[in-house]
């Protein structure tokens, strides 16, 4: 690959606000990504950085892909846009059909949206139609999970349990929290960690505080992300599929992240034999290439809202932009890239060098726990100073030696592209490494 031309950069940064971005602290000293291909990243500069985050969690079968800009290409050429308000085009029809057809159990109705926030807003709509449909008006109540992430929506932050994402804004009312699952006599787990699975029993305490009646559904990262990337504890999620069906509450996936390889499966619903009422997505489901979120549905949910005349709207929700045809056609040719290069399997293949690579840094100054599963891992630090300072430094670092990974606080996380190679991860342990030791 040619490295880019040098591109102009300096002094025009003001107008863009940036989002979940120190605007000053950046803008004084940019990061800048200007051309990527498979698992790299070019500076505009021409300075290459492995790409250890699919970008952020999403370019899940590597940057630049021929065949998606191809399919992105030809549909422009046909179709620019259509309305999927009273009116439809083939490639949604077509895209739900494949994504039914690879989802686990019956989860075989796809709602398109532009996002994982407005996935998971949706989802918590569905979730409460479907109970007032079914004469159950009172289910209203939704239960997050602490350290959740679930976007930007109101819905999403009121859930979601990152104190920064919620405490300068309004929160919907009736929302309630597990607790998060991240013990200290798990640290250092490879995989699922053993201890935990009686936090999901909080449930119960919680149906005990409203009575079941009043509450609609449980919403949870199947394995949380954004928060440092936390595995389920063993037969965590089973017990909370459990509890809902014994008080009739729906369960959700917030699968952005999980879904479309990154555990070593399609879905984390299909890693951990736990399949939900309704599932969140975005994305893997496009390799970013064109914003797309969904939301899928099991039949009961679809066939519970599929009431009343058939002259009647049946979900008064939806987006201008709700199964774009350049989403569907990007989503379409990324499935076929999963499939015939096997990434999800690929990923699984490849988990345990990820798993040894990510472990091996055990041991470094200052590193309290490191996490894994699939190709994704979690690295806690130990707190310098003020909250975030030491993992700031550390990414920063780890960005000037030519890798890209996330910062949550003091935890770094690392999700590689599914095509990436074993000595690219050799290469992103050894620069990860290099970087934990520098801000020591
Ligand atoms: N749910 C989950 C589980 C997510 O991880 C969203 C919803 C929201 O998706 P949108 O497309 O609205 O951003 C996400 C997004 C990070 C990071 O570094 C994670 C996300 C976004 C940006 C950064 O962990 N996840």
């Amino acid at each position: 690959m040619t490295p880019p031309k040098s591109v102009p950069v300096a002094n025009n940064l003001d107008a863009f606000f940036m989002p979940f971005t120190a605007n000053r602290q950046f803008k004084a000293n940019p990061r800048l990504l200007a051309r990527a291909k498979g698992v790299h990243y070019w500076t505009p500069e021409g300075r290459r950085i492995i790409d250890g985050t699919a970008g952020l969690w999403c370019v899940n079968a590597g940057h630049g892909r021929e065949e998606i800009k191809a399919a992105i290409a030809q549909q422009l050429d046909e179709m620019d846009y259509a309305p999927s308000f009273q009116m439809g085009h083939p490639k949604s029809f077509q895209l739900a059909a494949r994504h039914a057809a690879m989802l686990p159990g019956d989860l075989n109705h796809a709602f398109y949206c532009n996002s994982g926030s407005e996935a998971v807003d949706s989802a918590l709509k569905i979730a409460l139609a479907y109970h007032r449909a079914a004469g159950q008006g009172t289910r209203t109540r939704f239960i997050g999970r602490e350290r959740g992430y679930h976007g930007v929506g109101f819905g999403g932050i009121s859930v979601g349990g990152m104190v920064n994402n919620r405490k300068w804004f309004t929160m919907l009312p009736g929302v309630d929290h597990l607790p998060h699952t991240q013990l200290p006599q798990n640290a250092f787990s490879r995989g699922e960690p053993e201890h935990g699975v009686h936090l999901a029993d909080a449930l119960e305490g919680i149906v005990g505080l409203h009575d079941a009646s009043n509450i609609a559904a449980v919403i949870v990262e199947p394995c949380a992300g954004s928060t440092g990337f936390l595995p389920p504890p063993k037969g965590y999620l089973k017990r909370l599929r459990e509890i809902c069906d014994k008080y009739g509450i729906l369960l959700i996936f917030d699968e952005v992240i999980t879904g479309f390889g990154r555990l070593g499966a399609s879905f984390a619903a299909e890693k951990f034999g736990v399949i939900p009422d309704l599932m969140t997505v975005a994305k893997g489901i496009s390799n970013a290439t064109v914003p797309m979120g969904g939301v899928f549905v099991r039949k009961h949910i679809y066939d519970g809202l599929m009431t009343g005349p058939e002259n009647a709207v049946e979900l008064f929700h939806g987006y201008t932009y709700s199964a774009h045809p350049l989403a569907c056609a990007a989503a379409s040719a990324v499935l076929d890239i999963y499939k015939n290069e096997a990434l999800f399997e690929r990923s699984a293949e490849l988990s345990p060098y990820w798993e040894e690579g990510v472990h091996s840094l055990k041991g470094l100054p200052n590193v309290t726990d490191i996490r894994n599963l699939g190709m994704a891992c979690g690295i806690d630090l130990a707190v310098e100073g003020s909250v975030g300072a030491r993992g700031y430094k550390a990414f920063v670092k780890a960005f000037e030696l030519g890798l890209m990974m996330r910062q949550s606080g003091d935890a770094l996380a690392m999700s590689p592209p599914l095509i990436i190679e074993k000595n690219q991860i050799d290469e992103i342990i050894e620069i990860t490494g290099k970087a934990i030791k520098a801000v020591a």
